[in-house]
């Protein structure tokens, strides 16, 4: 074990606070020496949750992280008929997971009576490839999965495994503005970093945010990945936008479950299946669920933490002018001209 581990004779809190500093380094002590050695070769930044943040194939990333998507995109062999979530943190993958799971897996014509999603968190029903099926070094079994499978990611597109690429599987991103984005990673991750780090402020969040030194990010790399590529193969690459399903949800549900291959049939849409479906999948409904309440289907992470208000336009209770400022003019530099543009009030 590392002499960094932190000996302690204090009171219990202090205790506790520390054993969570030493997890975080002992997880990165169980690196493989492959993984070790890259990291040693990458520019890094100081993290949040992490002590670092490691540029990995131009994205920031954790380093338990980085071994697992490099096994990731060694190993994973996609099918035709495989389904991708994609997203960056905190742009509505959970909501987006539920959504997905509930209109492929729908019976005919029913949302049946003790559904899935009401006993199960959306991510241990699509799970991550970095969080879950390739973290801690081991390599899943995926051929017991039942077809379409869904899976969940937050890598950016250029890293994704070729055979995600260049197969016909379909991909869905979804995407939040910036703001609010901004505001919902900062309340995460003050939520889940070790007792015994301080909280980052949220000034020097944001400056970290616009440097793009942000898990996966930097955001605006991120959306215009997935952006362009939903523009050159619309077939491929379903983008969709938080506040446009805050919107119309009915309207995008319909979008994606054709994209998805299941369009609602006109029977259906007479049953009411797609308001159950939103029913189902809204926050309030999920919020309130035992499961969402008590349990960590992402790493470590208590699922509770995962909704918080779900508003669009929550940012203005945080940013100052400069702030405001700040973000508008890098999103325009970073995005204008890509016809990538965001709704930002409610
Ligand atoms: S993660 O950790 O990346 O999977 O988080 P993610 O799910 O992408 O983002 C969390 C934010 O999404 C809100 N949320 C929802 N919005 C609408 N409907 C549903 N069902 C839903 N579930 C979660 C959640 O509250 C976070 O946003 P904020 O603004 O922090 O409330």
């Amino acid at each position: 074990m590392s002499n960094v581990l932190i000996n302690f004779h204090s009171t219990n809190t202090t205790s506790m606070a520390i054993t969570q500093f030493n997890e975080v380094v002992a997880e990165e002590e169980k690196l493989s020496h492959e993984c070790k050695q890259l990291l040693l070769s990458l520019p890094k930044e100081k993290g949040w949750r992490t002590p670092h943040l490691y540029l990995y194939q131009n994205f920031w990333c954790q380093p338990t992280e980085i071994q697992a998507i490099m096994s990731f995109q060694k190993h994973f062999q996609a099918k035709e008929s495989d389904i991708v979530l994609a997203s960056i943190p905190k742009s509505g993958t959970t909501w987006l997971k539920a959504l997905a799971f509930a209109i492929v897996n729908r019976k005919p014509s029913a949302i049946s009576k003790n559904h899935p999603l009401e006993s199960s968190n959306p991510h241990d029903l699509v799970p991550f490839f970095e969080y879950k099926l390739y973290a801690n070094d081991q390599l899943p079994d995926l051929s017991t999965m039942t077809e379409p499978r869904l899976f969940g990611t937050h890598v950016p597109f250029a890293s994704l495994p070729n055979s995600i690429v260049k197969s016909n599987c379909r991909i869905v991103y979804i995407c939040r503005n910036p703001f609010d984005t901004f505001v919902s990673i900062w309340h995460f991750l003050n939520k889940i970093k070790p007792r015994s780090s301080p909280s980052v402020s949220l000034e020097e969040a944001f400056e970290m945010y616009c440097n793009g030194v942000i898990g996966f990010g930097p955001f605006w790399t991120h959306m215009l990945g997935y952006w362009k590529e939903s523009i050159e193969k619309p077939d491929k690459v379903l983008f969709l936008k938080y506040e446009d399903m805050k919107g119309d949800l009915s309207f995008q549900l319909k979008k994606l479950a054709k994209f998805l291959g299941s369009p609602f049939s006109v029977e259906e849409e007479r049953k009411g299946v797609i308001e159950k479906i939103a029913k189902l999948c809204s926050f309030e409904s999920m919020k309130q669920l035992e499961v969402n309440k008590s349990g960590k289907s992402i790493k470590n992470f208590e699922n509770k933490n995962l909704f918080r208000k779900a508003e669009v336009g929550d940012w203005v209770n945080y940013f100052s002018p400069l702030m405001v400022d700040k973000l508008s003019k890098l999103m325009e530099e970073k995005l204008g001209g890509s016809g990538l543009s965001f709704r930002v009030f409610h």
